[in-house]
């Protein structure tokens, strides 16, 4: 059986991950590693990363993702820092001042949480018809630090006044998909929310290109 790596210290990101890739029959090793992740954009943070681990297994076919949730109404925040939301230093203008480099962790627990109360801080006066939000996810392959491909998946909706639910990780109790009758993405079980997610319309064309190419 093909071994793939996935390179992410992101437990809910494995998750979601094995249970797209798995049953195509390849063996999904996970691994984390502290990557310095300074691009603008998530497909650049997704490259960055995906790179960072090639370098440390070549010969091996490595995948890595950088996502994020953007909020437009909030000059498209907490976006490639959402990991670091809690963190990051924000002026008036909603633009970037500082942005420390996060303390290693693959327990993401505390980070969500502080996460989630930083965004509700800044929605709180916005009213929910200005609320639209949407994740972004791209995912990148790579073999001896040389990117194959690159795989963006996206899904659409608003945020929530309030945490609500238990299911999922990172800003999933925040974030009201537009096709999940107003629940948000932490009410879903996994299933549900793997039928509509950025990371699941990703995965189907990653799975394609991995089937197509990686003998299992
Ligand atoms: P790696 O970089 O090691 O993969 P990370 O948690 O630092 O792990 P990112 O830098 O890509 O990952 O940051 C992604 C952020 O967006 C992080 O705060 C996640 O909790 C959040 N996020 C990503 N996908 C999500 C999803 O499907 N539902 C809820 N939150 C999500």
């Amino acid at each position: 059986m093909s071994k793939i790596i996935i390179g992410t210290s992101n437990p809910g990101k494995i998750r979601e991950i094995a249970s797209i890739l798995s049953p195509l029959g390849y063996e999904i090793e996970p691994h984390a590693l502290d990557v310095y992740e300074t691009g603008k954009t998530i497909k650049d943070n997704a490259i960055i990363k995906a790179k960072a681990y090639s370098n440390v297994f070549p010969d091996t076919y490595v995948i890595a993702e950088d996502s994020g949730l953007v909020v437009p109404k909030l000059n498209n925040l907490p976006g490639p820092y959402s990991a670091r939301f809690h963190e990051i230093t924000i002026d008036d203008n909603l633009n970037v001042i500082n942005v420390p480099h996060e303390e290693f962790t693959t327990d993401k627990s505390e980070h969500d949480k502080l996460n989630n109360e930083k965004l509700l801080k800044y929605i709180k006066d916005i009213p929910f018809n200005e609320r639209a939000a949407y994740f972004e996810v791209c995912f990148a392959i790579a073999k001896n630090g040389i990117i194959q491909e690159t795989f963006s998946g996206y899904s659409y909706g608003y945020i929530s006044d309030e945490l609500r639910g238990t299911n999922g990780f990172g800003y999933d109790p925040l974030f009201i998909g537009e096709n999940t009758f107003g629940k948000t993405y932490a009410e879903l079980d996994s299933a549900r929310k793997n039928l509509k997610s950025h990371r699941k319309q990703a995965l189907k064309q990653l799975g394609l290109w991995v089937s197509q190419n990686i003998e299992n």
